[in-house]
């Protein structure tokens, strides 16, 4: 990590960044040429599940290795970077002094292109400053954190023994993206029916020859597991690097990222139009009162901006 790392510019960056985007553009291409390509781990699994609690112990860990830290904790259903995210904060507040660990919570509040771009952003931020891991806590398994969890190397999905029901019916989503799964909360019965189950289920999901998605027990609260499931990590980091799908995998998810800055940059562009456009404002509050055909309005809309647009 570089020596002059301030955390105090680096807040300050991402927030900017993500109130005002279109305008950041100059920042963002800065610290894409800084890049390094530092390792994101992903750790999502429903509320109250003990990923903050996790976290913390990883953090703990990791700077037990003289390791930096940036964490991204997230919730979709947070209107504020706050609230309900306070919880994170406070979970892993023994670490706020350590100049070497910086955490940062994204809520939906001011998220321009959505809060997976956001997260994308902001985890572009923490590797272009130097931080030698990047974790991204997430709540829930909906689409958003698919899309969110995408961004990471490895994905952790934190169940408890009483999730058996949740299981089942997250079961497409949480196949699709587990890495590692762990049981949380092992100080409680049937952690070991859970992670019997879940062991079932990985078998009977993998393909030959790829990744068997390992279930660890964990008691986040004593940080027992914490070892063990860095341990994994880094094996299935070293996996990864040996797997020429992943490089498929890494472009095809580079291309789906450009073109959903492409349609942003797109969106914004007309909503701009929108204002300031008399002709285009006039269709809008058309469309609005139902004056018109919304339909017939695009087909009258969109040969125009396209024609406006070349050559540009
Ligand atoms: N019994 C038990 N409680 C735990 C364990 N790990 C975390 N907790 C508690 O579970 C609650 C939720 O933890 P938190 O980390 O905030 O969950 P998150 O919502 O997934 O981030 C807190 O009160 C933790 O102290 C564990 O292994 N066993
Ligand atoms: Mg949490």
């Amino acid at each position: 990590m570089t020596k002059c790392m301030n955390l105090r510019s680096l807040s300050k960056t991402i927030s900017q960044i993500e109130n005002d985007r279109p305008k950041s553009l100059k920042i963002l291409s800065e610290l894409y040429a800084k890049k390094r390509g530092v390792p994101i781990l992903g750790i999502t699994g429903l509320p109250g599940a003990g990923k903050s609690t996790l976290v913390d112990h990883l953090i703990h860990h990791l700077r037990g290795q003289s390791k930096t830290v940036g964490v991204i904790a997230i919730d979709p259903s947070s209107p504020f970077s706050g609230g309900a995210l306070l919880g994170d904060r406070i979970r892993m507040q023994r670490h706020a002094t350590d100049e070497g660990v910086f955490i940062r919570s994204l809520g939906s509040r001011g998220a321009h292109g959505g809060l997976s771009q956001a997260t994308h952003d902001a985890a572009l931020c923490l590797d272009a400053y130097g931080f030698d891991q990047i974790i991204i806590e997430s709540v829930g398994v909906g689409q958003t954190e698919l899309d969110i969890m995408s961004l990471a190397t490895t994905t952790v999905v934190v169940l408890v023994p009483e999730a058996g029901d949740a299981v089942q019916t997250l079961k497409a989503g949480l196949m699709e993206i587990a890495d590692i799964f762990v049981v949380n909360k092992a100080d409680r019965p049937g952690a070991e029916q859970m992670k019997i189950m879940l062991e079932a289920m990985v078998a009977m999901d993998s393909k030959m020859g790829t990744w068997l998605a390992p279930v660890l027990l964990t008691k986040a609260d004593k940080g027992s597991g914490i070892a063990e499931l860095w341990k994994a990590v880094l094996q299935h980091g070293e996996i990864l690097k040996k797997d020429p799908a992943h490089a498929k995998h890494q472009e095809a998810l580079r291309r789906a990222q450009f073109l959903e800055m492409c349609g942003e940059a797109v969106k914004q562009h007309l909503k701009e139009k929108l204002i300031s456009d008399k002709k285009l404002k006039a269709i809008l509050e058309k469309v609005a009162k139902e004056e018109v055909n919304p339909y017939e309005a695009l087909k009258k809309i969109l040969p125009s901006f396209v024609r406006r647009g070349r050559g540009r």
